[in-house]
This record gives C-alpha cells, sequence and structure tokens, in this order.
C-alpha cells in the first residue's frame, strides 16, 4: 500500500487548546505523523511519496468560498491586531437565532467561522492544511489510476470540518475532499467509512443531502462526547440524501464486543459494500489508552477493523483522523492497515 505524506505538516505546530474548559498543551501535535510513518517504514507497507499540489478547485468543490479565502488569510488579519500573538484561538461563537452576517473583525470572523476553542491556527497553519488536503488529492489519483489501497497520512485532520466551518484540530475535511475528487474523477457513488472515536459531524454536514457520497459513522454518542451536538443515530440525511447518512452512536466504555456488533451491523445495513470506492476517516482514538477516549479497542481489535474492510474488496483511501496516544500511534495505524491488507492482493 502506498502512502502519501507532505513534511508540511510541521508547519501546523501549535502549543495550546482548550480541552474540556482548561488551557492544555496540544493534543494534535506533528510529532503524530513522524510516529505513523516511521512506523509505516518499519513495517515495510509500501513506496511513500510526497503529494501534487491540485490547486484550489479540489476544495471549493466541498468547502465555501469565502470561509476558504478566510483560512488563508486569518492569521494574517489576527496578526494585525496582535503583533505579539503566536497562535489564535477563538473565543465567542454564533450562535442560535444571531445574525449570520460575516464580522469585519476577526475577533468576530474567527468565531463565525470556527465551533470550539480547540483548534489553534499558527504562521504554517494554511499552507500544512493545504498540503493535507493535497496529500488526501494524491492518494485518491492513485486509487482512480488502479491502485487497490492507498494511505493518505494527512495532518492535521479533517473530518470535523464543514462546508464553512472549522474545529476539532480540523480545517479541511480531507476525506470529503477525497471523496469528492473520486465522484468527480468517474466513481459513479463513494461511501466514507468513519471509525474514529469522535463523530465526524463535517463529513456528515458536507453530504447530507446527497445520495451519491454515502457517510457512515460509529463513534462515541454525542449525548456524552465531543462533537456533543451532531451524531445522532435519528440524523438520516436530508433531501435526494435521506437514507444515506448512516450515525452509530455508541455509549462511553464500549469493548470490542459491542464495537464488532455495531460495525457488522452497519456495514450490512448501509450500502456500503456495492460503492465504486470507500473512503475511511481512519481515526485510532477508539484505543483503549488514547488519552481523548473511552473506548476499550486493544491494538489487535484495531487490525480486526481492517480485516472487515478489507472483507469489502472495494478500492479503499484511507484517510488519517485522530488518535493521540503518541507513542502508540504508529503500532495502532499500521494494525488497521496490516489488518485490511492480510485480506487484500495488494502493489507497491
Ligand atoms: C476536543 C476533542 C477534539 C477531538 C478531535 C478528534 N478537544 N476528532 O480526535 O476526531
Ligand atoms: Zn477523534
Amino acid at each position: 500500500m502506498i502512502t502519501v505524506l507532505s513534511t508540511q505538516h510541521q508547519l501546523h505546530d501549535c502549543q495550546h487548546e482548550f480541552h474540556r474548559g482548561r488551557l492544555v498543551p496540544c493534543y494534535e501535535i506533528p510529532r503524530r505523523a513522524e510516529i505513523i510513518l516511521q512506523a509505516v517504514k518499519s513495517a515495510e507497507l509500501g513506496d511513500i511519496v510526497e503529494p501534487d499540489d491540485f490547486g484550489m478547485d479540489p476544495m471549493m468543490a466541498v468547502h465555501d468560498a469565502a470561509y476558504l479565502n478566510f483560512l488563508q488569510t486569518a492569521f494574517e488579519q489576527w496578526k494585525a491586531v496582535h503583533p505579539e500573538d503566536t497562535e489564535v484561538i477563538p473565543h465567542t461563537w454564533c450562535i442560535r437565532r444571531m445574525s449570520q452576517h460575516v464580522p469585519d473583525t476577526i475577533h468576530g470572523k474567527v468565531g463565525f467561522y470556527s465551533f470550539d476553542a480547540g483548534t489553534p491556527m499558527v504562521a504554517g497553519t494554511w499552507e500544512a492544511v493545504r498540503c493535507g488536503a493535497n496529500t488526501a488529492l494524491t492518494a485518491a489519483r492513485l486509487l482512480g489510476k488502479g491502485e487497490p489501497a492507498v494511505f493518505a497520512l494527512s495532518r492535521p485532520p479533517g473530518h470535523h470540518a464543514g462546508k464553512d466551518y472549522y474545529g476539532g484540530y480540523c480545517f479541511l475535511n480531507n476525506a470529503a475532499i477525497a471523496a469528492q475528487a473520486l465522484r468527480d474523477g468517474g466513481a459513479t457513488r463513494v461511501a466514507i467509512l468513519d471509525v474514529d472515536y469522535h463523530h465526524g459531524n463535517g463529513t456528515q454536514d458536507i453530504f447530507y443531502d446527497r445520495d451519491d457520497v454515502l457517510v457512515v459513522s460509529l463513534h462515541a454518542t454525542p449525548a456524552d462526547e465531543y462533537p456533543y451536538f451532531l451524531g445522532y443515530a435519528d440524523e438520516r440525511g436530508e433531501g435526494a440524501g435521506v437514507g444515506c447518512n448512516l450515525n452509530y452512536a455508541l455509549p462511553a466504555g464500549s469493548l470490542w464486543r459491542e464495537y464488532l456488533a455495531c460495525l457488522e451491523n452497519a456495514l450490512q445495513n448501509s450500502e456500503a459494500a456495492s460503492v465504486d470506492a470507500l473512503v475511511v476517516s481512519l481515526g485510532v482514538d477508539t484505543w483503549e489508552r488514547d488519552p481523548l477516549s473511552t473506548f476499550q479497542l486493544t491494538t489487535n481489535n484495531l487490525g480486526g477493523i481492517g480485516r472487515i474492510i478489507g472483507q469489502l474488496k472495494l478500492p479503499t483511501l484511507f484517510v488519517m483522523e485522530g488518535g493521540y496516544a503518541v507513542d502508540e500511534l504508529g503500532t495502532n495505524v499500521v494494525s488497521v492497515l496490516k489488518g485490511f491488507e492480510s485480506t487484500n492482493q495488494v502493489s507497491g
């Protein structure tokens, strides 16, 4: 399996985030991707390539133009007001019954385009997220050219980023951008399977009214867990997309037994097996000792997720999402990818 990775991910290197109301050191750090890269190399998974540049069009196919413009200029705008600052953290949000006018001041803009205070921006953020999207796009093109499976080691992650908002460490929705690129490249129907511990609210937002991209997500119930405000089972899509968004919300503390039954059920109930290509939002924060999770999956169980995905026998694009037990992160990601490979003949 080919891995795509941009060294530019290192430019998104933040110090602080608000997590559960406390200012703490960032969980989503450059070392995450470095550890995964080392494990991919040690496991001899396959070639490791840098992404190509696909320009803005594939991002515009998924995200709002004004939002993309904001992301590119936000840090400079903040610096113009606060020259001494090295990171930008939102602090006031637009909620129910408020105006949808975009404020002129950058203090208002960061609140308008975000949904939490846990997602800082630094000087290199835009370049890193742009390269992260290009990483997913390069992987999608490889898949379109006939690679049976590709791993997009995108960083920062993407599944919380909606059409016009950021949060949950995510700015551009790498998996959604890749799924749209697969559609534009000729795939009639694509499925996104999100196995991250957290609900991929951004992916749901982007494809909610569409029937050409099926979104299936297994995650901790939003009643107990971040992102709190989306991810319930009764969110099934709207318009043409009714029935094409499937949320499987598991209780906090779920074990492999429950997770496995839920995953098998999700794949049986959905039409995921009958699509042209599968995009996996690969979070391994379901692991038993992840600092942001309560699920109890072992490294072997993660391999089981990979095997079940492999049994679908679909062209499969893995896009990296969460996972914060950094020392074990590489082992856990490789466990999924090796589990997948054990059921498939893959080149690279
Ligand atoms: C709140 C937790 C952010 C979760 C990020 C994540 N600070 N999403 O892993 O999948
Ligand atoms: Zn997560």
